[in-house]
Formats: C-alpha cells, sequence, structure tokens
C-alpha cells in the first residue's frame, strides 16, 4: 500500500468553554453548515449554544426524518451529513436512519445527549444505553467524558466518517459534559491515508480484463461514493465493456449511454440480467453482491470470473469468490487500471457489446398500457425528461421507488436518492428536504406511495416552515403496493393487511400543512399536472390516483436466478 497524506488542523481553541459551546464551535470549525435535529432535556445545553451560531438548524418534526434528512443531505452534497436528538426517545428514533446510512454506507455524525454521568446505568429519566443499542449499525461511537475530549472526538468523527467505506458515527455527550467548562480543549491531528493496490494487483485486473471474451462492469454504490464516477465513465468508454448497476449506483452512467443496459436484479432490466448471466468476467466496482441485485447466489453469473474493486477489504470474496481483488479507494485503482488499459492494444469487445445493445433496445419496457388511469412508469418517464439534467428523484420505499428506477432517466450520480440496503419507507419526504438543502439549484421531486407518506408525514411542517421548494410526487394506489403484489403471486392472492383505501385525502392533509396540492386522477391530466409541479416556486404535492392492480415488471421471483424474470402485463 501507498498513502497520500492530509492533514486536518488541530483545534486551537484555549478561552474557558462550556462542552456545549465546544460541540458547536467544533462543528463551525469543521465547516458544517447545516444539520438536522429535535431539542430534549438531555441535548438543551447544545441547543442553547446553536442559538446565534453558524450553523443553520432545521428542526425536522420527527428525529427519524431528521436522519433521513441528514442522510440525503450528504448523498447530494458530498459532505458529512450531521443530525442531533436528545437522549432517550429521541436517540431511540435516530436509530433507523442510523442503519440507513451504515448500509448505504454514507458518512453521518449523530449527537445524541445523554443523562448526567452521575445517573447513567440507574434507569434515570429518557436514559437509554444508545451506544448498545446502535453498536450493530454504526462505524464507530463515542461516550464522551470530559468537555475537553469534545473536539478530538468530532474531529476524529467526522474523519471516521468519511474516510474509507464511509459510514455512520455516533457522538453520546451526557448531560454533565455538556456544562462543564473547560479550558484545555484538545485537538488532534488526523492523517487521511488514501489506500492504494499495488500495481502488480492492477496489472492481474487488467490481464483478466484483456483476457475476457464477455465482459459486463458491474456497477456499486461505491462508485458514487468514492467520487469514481469520472474514472468508471472513463473505463466504460475506453473499453466499450456493457454496463450493469445497482439500484444504488444509478446515474453513475447516464441513462440512455450506449452499451449501458440499465440495472440488474429483482426488477431490473432484462438485457441488464441476460447479459449478466451470460457473462465470462464481471468487473466489480464498489457493489457487495446484495441479494436483490444477484438474485439465487449460487447461480447469479455462474460463468464468470470476478474482477473486485472495492475500498473495504471485507467485501471482497464475501459473497462471492473473486480472481482478483482490488482492495483500496475505487478512484485512484480505477485511473490506474484506466491508464494500463490506455497505454495497450484497445479492448474490442464489439461483438458482444453489439448483441445487448440490440437485445436491449429489442426488450424495452413498454410505455403503452392501454385506459385512462394515470400509468406511474409513463408519468416518470415525462416527469424525469421535462424535468432534465437538474433533476433529483428523493425515493421512497415501494413499487413506485422501482418505477423510478427504471423509467426515470438521470444524467448525474446525485439524481437518484433512494434507501437501497434498508430499504426504509417514510425516506422520501425527508430526504427530498436533505436534497433540496444540499442543492437548492436542483429540481427536487419527492416521489412516494401512500404508505411511505404516512412514515414521515410530519415533515411537511418541516417543509412549510422553511419553505422549501420542494415538489412531491404521491403515486396513491390505496394499498401497501409492493406487498400487495408479492401476495397476488407468493401468496395466492391473500391481501392480507394491506388496504389503505380509507387514506386521508392527501390534498387537503398537505394543505392543512400550508403547502398547496392539486390532484390527478386521469391520464389525460399528466402533461399538465407535471407542467403545474415543475412550474411552481415553492413547496408543491401532486396527488396521484392510480390503479391498485398495477405492477412491476420484470421481476425475478425470491429464490429464482436473474435469468428466470417473470414478465406481466398491466
Ligand atoms: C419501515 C418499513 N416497513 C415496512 C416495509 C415493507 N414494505 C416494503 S414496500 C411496502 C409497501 C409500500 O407501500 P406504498 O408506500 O403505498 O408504496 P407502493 O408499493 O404502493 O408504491 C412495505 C410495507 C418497509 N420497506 N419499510
Amino acid at each position: 500500500m501507498s498513502a497520500a497524506a492530509t492533514a486536518i488542523k488541530p483545534s486551537t481553541e484555549t478561552e474557558p468553554q462550556s462542552g456545549a459551546r465546544l460541540v458547536v464551535s467544533t462543528l463551525e470549525k469543521l465547516g458544517v453548515e447545516v444539520l438536522f435535529g429535535y431539542p430534549g432535556g438531555a441535548i438543551m445545553p447544545i441547543y442553547d449554544a446553536i442559538a446565534g451560531s453558524k450553523l443553520r438548524h432545521y428542526l425536522c418534526r420527527h428525529e427519524q426524518g431528521a436522519a433521513f434528512a441528514a442522510d440525503s443531505y450528504a448523498r447530494v452534497s458530498g459532505k458529512v451529513g450531521v443530525c442531533m436528538a436528545t437522549s432517550g426517545p429521541g436517540a431511540t428514533n435516530l436509530v433507523t436512519g442510523i442503519a440507513n446510512a451504515m448500509l448505504d454506507s454514507i458518512p453521518m455524525v449523530c449527537i445524541t445527549g445523554n443523562v448526567a454521568q452521575g445517573v447513567m446505568g440507574m434507569d434515570a429519566f429518557q436514559e437509554v444505553d444508545i451506544l448498545g443499542v446502535t453498536l450493530p449499525i454504526v462505524k464507530h461511537s463515542y461516550l464522551v467524558r470530559s468537555a475537553a475530549d469534545i473536539p478530538a472526538v468530532i474531529e476524529e468523527a467526522f474523519h471516521i466518517a468519511r474516510s474509507g467505506r464511509p459510514g455512520p458515527v455516533l457522538i453520546d455527550l451526557p448531560k454533565d459534559v455538556q456544562f462543564e467548562m473547560t479550558d484545555a480543549p484538545r485537538g488532534i491531528h488526523l492523517s487521511n491515508e488514501i489506500d492504494v493496490a499495488e500495481a502488480s494487483i492492477i496489472a492481474e485486473a487488467e490481464a483478466a480484463i484483456r483476457a475476457a471474451k464477455k465482459p459486463i462492469l458491474y456497477i456499486g454504490g461505491g462508485a458514487k461514493i468514492s467520487g469514481a464516477v469520472e474514472a468508471v465513465r472513463d473505463f466504460a468508454r475506453m473499453t466499450g465493456i456493457p454496463q450493469v448497476s445497482t439500484l444504488n449506483a444509478l446515474g453513475t452512467i447516464p441513462t440512455g449511454q450506449d452499451n449501458f443496459l440499465g440495472m440488474l436484479g429483482m426488477h431490473g432490466t432484462r438485457a441488464a440480467n441476460e447479459a449478466v448471466q451470460d457473462s465470462d468476467l464481471l468487473i466489480v466496482v464498489g457493489a457487495r453482491f446484495d441479494d436483490r441485485a444477484t438474485g439465487k447466489l449460487t447461480e447469479f453469473a455462474p460463468h464468470a470470473g470476478v474482477v473486485h474493486f472495492d475500498i473495504d477489504p471485507s467485501e471482497i470474496g464475501k459473497l462471492r469468490k473473486v480472481a482478483v481483488g482490488v482492495t483500496g479507494d475505487l478512484k485512484p485503482n480505477l485511473e490506474a487500471l484506466n491508464a494500463r488499459l490506455s497505454r495497450g492494444a484497445a479492448i474490442d469487445v464489439s461483438g458482444w457489446a453489439d448483441q445487448w445493445r440490440i437485445r436491449s433496445a429489442e426488450t424495452a419496457f413498454d410505455y403503452n398500457a392501454p385506459g385512462e388511469g394515470v400509468f406511474a412508469p409513463q408519468l416518470l418517464n415525462e416527469l424525469s425528461q421535462k424535468a432534465g439534467p437538474n433533476f433529483i428523484a428523493a425515493c421512497d420505499v415501494g413499487q413506485h421507488q422501482m418505477w423510478v428506477a427504471q423509467y426515470c432517466e438521470f444524467s448525474r450520480p446525485q439524481a437518484h436518492i433512494t434507501s437501497g440496503g434498508l430499504g426504509s419507507m417514510g425516506f422520501g419526504l425527508p430526504a427530498g428536504i436533505g436534497a433540496k438543502l444540499a442543492e437548492p439549484d436542483a429540481c427536487v421531486v419527492t416521489i412516494t406511495g401512500d404508505g411511505g407518506v404516512m412514515m414521515n408525514i410530519q415533515e411537511l411542517a418541516t417543509v412549510n416552515r422553511f419553505k422549501i421548494p420542494l415538489k412531491i410526487i404521491l403515486l396513491d394506489n390505496s394499498r401497501l403496493g409492493m406487498v400487495r403484489q408479492w401476495q397476488e403471486f407468493f401468496f395466492e392472492r391473500n391481501f392480507s393487511e394491506v388496504d389503505l383505501s380509507d387514506n386521508p385525502d392527501f390534498v387537503k392533509v398537505a394543505e392543512a400543512f400550508g403547502i398547496p396540492a392539486f390532484r390527478i386522477d386521469r391520464r389525460d391530466q399528466v402533461s399538465a399536472g407535471i407542467d403545474r409541479l415543475l412550474a411552481a416556486e415553492g413547496p408543491i404535492l401532486a396527488h396521484v390516483i392510480i390503479d391498485p392492480a398495477d405492477n412491476v415488471w420484470p421481476l425475478v421471483p425470491p429464490g429464482k436466478n436473474n435469468g428466470e424474470m417473470l414478465e406481466g402485463s398491466r
């Protein structure tokens, strides 16, 4: 391994300050501008110190909303997302958001207040051992015992959150530590090591790629997170090797680009899945062989060797034996590979690539469902086309999430924000808030379902409070659609507990929160509805009524391999 070092400046504060004040000044020093949270007894000293600071705190209406907003802010801005909560119920409300960031490798720092050290372990009011609760779902955590440690802990937490494989870091601050005065804050000196693989490993990867007749580039979310998007695009351009993407990597290659076959996996494209199954080499960049992507693992790409690039050594060989494992930072490693490839003879896999380009066109999704009702896939395709290159889709979880992945067009990596690994309903609305605050000039649209929106609907109040010009499309099939679809095909149409037909009138709900809203219930209203949504200056919600029987196709049934896709009609 070779290493390049970037120093993080040590703290230099010297006047006596409270721990709470040190939290705020350290965050300011680290360049934090935006944070999301919700106050309560055990974190009140920090909230007291925030007032008048440079930090822009967004009061969400539930800590889960704050965590999701921070996560999405991180995905779009490329910075560390920050959220805060009080002890006990505040901290436990963050848990789903922490798990979400962990599974998608999102850099996040979560600050929780806790009861004073003197009563810790005594079941004090609002006491929860949040370090214990979150232990399996954080990259690292701290219980801070002395105010003087605060700058060093926060600086180290930011460093850990964003370095290597990014992830969430928890800082738990007992109330007495927040009150404690100190004039001896300890700073630290961190170096940011960039791991680069040995040249000989890159040479092995190159040799495997040159020997392959039927290679596929399999792109995962790590490509975005590591800032390797240009290197991935260069590789694709230079080699002409067909590419497939995981859900989380959508946008890494622009939709519709030559040789890009789309998403693989359970609801992926037929061409992507068939090409992977037929391949003799998978070049995996920043992906982890998630079961939603691989289908039945033992039958996944059965004839393919694997060259796997990943920052996390534990991912290499975890689920699939590899021929060459390239551990380290994706960007420099791919750049090194690209440099080698450009020096040798050009790769020619044009026959193989043509075969899949043709198959891709033959099996493209069909937008022409019959009827007068709204056809969500068609609406989403039109939305992304009209929204243009500034489009960001912040998705919730369910059928609508898969339709977004399948039918929206993405031109850049930030354009698609989704809860990939955890698949958490309720993500969409707060994720839209985080994305819009990270990129105010983007056309950010939350796309949510009637089930998902109810899981964090209180964040409409946050949208209204801060007049965040977020556009919301609520696709209402009056069902928990994705579960209903599985019941239809895998549980003999026993539609148990998926009926939401007593949903509230979402137009009235939005208006009650102060957000203008309108309904779309026929196909001939879709175009004008999208125009109205996109033209709105402030926040706006379109309540779109769709057919409860609409399904997501194609579909790899659970337990089957990706070559066995079911295809349905409307
Ligand atoms: C917090 C949480 N609970 C349960 C689920 C399981 N689940 C996945 S999709 C889905 C249905 C989503 O319904 P809706 O939001 O209406 O979207 P649709 O599928 O109809 O588009 C459910 C219950 C989940 N992913 N997350």
